[in-house]
């Protein structure tokens, strides 16, 4: 790890969110957010967060702007942390000054963590001089949030749970560029509200799930299965691998105490949509993350044709359609 001497004032970086094929739900280590499992995701093209940082000896505290929104004092305390992970590596007491923002409406209801912590990441190392490689970039991101260890490499990603206690190698790595495969996520927004139990918050109780332990049990299975279904670029084998993790993970949140329930009745009509659509012989696969808004997955020759069926079902707030993005990296557009 070195340090540049005539590393810039002010840097800005650009990082996608994610959506995860197979999902993190569970960490063994709270502290270093050290997962149960791997996971696999494919970052999102329409979906980024762009962050400009600058550190300054004038400063007395960083001072923290989210432009078209705003960050509660837990929120502003959480990327002072990790902004403070990132000044103990490289030496460096000054605070920062941050502008974010995330080109995404908080209503779409995607987590700006993975996005929001992966571009923080990337531009303070940046503007500290640190010369990080992208996995050790990878392992500071997770320990701001487990996902936006997902959002440092390039197209699709897997991370790697790791074993080592200290974290060293649970991180995420690139298997194929954004362009590899030309399939989207129509995220379709059924749901506006903030949800009631964030993810961290929902995993603390994951141990009092009874089906953890058969989901834990076949995870390797289903990353070995969903890797070779992405080297042979079989959609359906993809497809029902990644509808299976997904109604897997619900039913370990279902059967947490306290219970935690994210669908809707919308949720039930977009999922059933999407079985019809298969019944009719479109190759179409859906996928949710913590809340109620449904990520339908489909190859590029069926986009429209899935877009079509959707826009019939009642409830539907909006729908954001995303391909497989790069990873995070330094821009040059600043934001103040
Ligand atoms: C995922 N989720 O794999 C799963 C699916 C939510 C459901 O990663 O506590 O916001 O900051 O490490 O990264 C959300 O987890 O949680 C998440 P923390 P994070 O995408």
């Amino acid at each position: 790890m070195k340090q540049y001497n005539n590393s810039p004032m002010k840097t800005t970086a650009i990082a996608p969110a994610n959506i995860a094929f197979v999902k993190y739900w569970g960490k063994r280590d709270e502290k270093l957010r050290l997962p149960l499992n791997s996971s696999l995701s494919m970052n999102l093209s329409n979906a980024h967060t762009t962050t400009t940082v600058a550190f300054s000896k004038t400063l007395k505290k960083d001072v923290i702007n989210a432009i078209n929104d705003s960050f509660s004092h837990d929120e502003q305390k959480r990327i002072s942390t990790h902004l403070d992970r990132i000044r103990k590596l490289a030496g460096s007491t000054m605070h920062a000054r941050v502008a974010t923002k995330n080109n995404f409406p908080k209503s779409a209801g995607i987590a700006s963590s993975a996005s929001g912590f992966a571009a923080l990441t990337v531009v303070a190392a940046h503007v500290l001089g640190l010369q990080l490689s992208k996995k050790e970039l990878s392992i500071l991101a997770r320990q701001g949030s487990g996902s936006a260890s997902r959002s440092i490499p390039d197209g699709f990603v897997l991370w790697e749970k790791g074993s080592k206690r200290n974290g060293s190698d649970s991180y995420a790595h690139s298997l194929y560029p954004a362009t590899y495969w030309d399939i989207y996520d129509i995220v379709v927004v059924v749901q506006s509200t903030a949800k009631l139990t964030s993810s961290h918050g929902g995993m603390k109780q994951v141990r009092t799930s009874p089906k953890l332990q058969n989901r834990l049990s076949q995870i390797e299975t289903t990353i070995t299965r969903m890797k070779k279904a992405l080297r042979d670029k079989n959609f359906a084998a993809f497809g029902e691998l990644l509808e299976k993790d997904c109604l897997s993970m619900h039913a370990v949140m279902q059967s947490q105490k306290p219970s935690l329930e994210y669908w809707t009745s919308e949720t039930h009509a977009i999922m059933d949509a999407v079985k019809n659509m298969r019944k009719d012989g479109l190759p179409v696969y859906f996928t949710i993350d913590a809340g109620p808004n449904v990520h339908v997955i489909v190859e590029e020759k069926h986009k429209s044709a899935v877009v079509t069926q959707l826009k019939k079902i009642k409830g539907i707030k909006m729908m954001l359609i995303n391909k497989p993005a790069k990873g995070a990296r330094v821009i040059d557009k600043h934001l103040f």
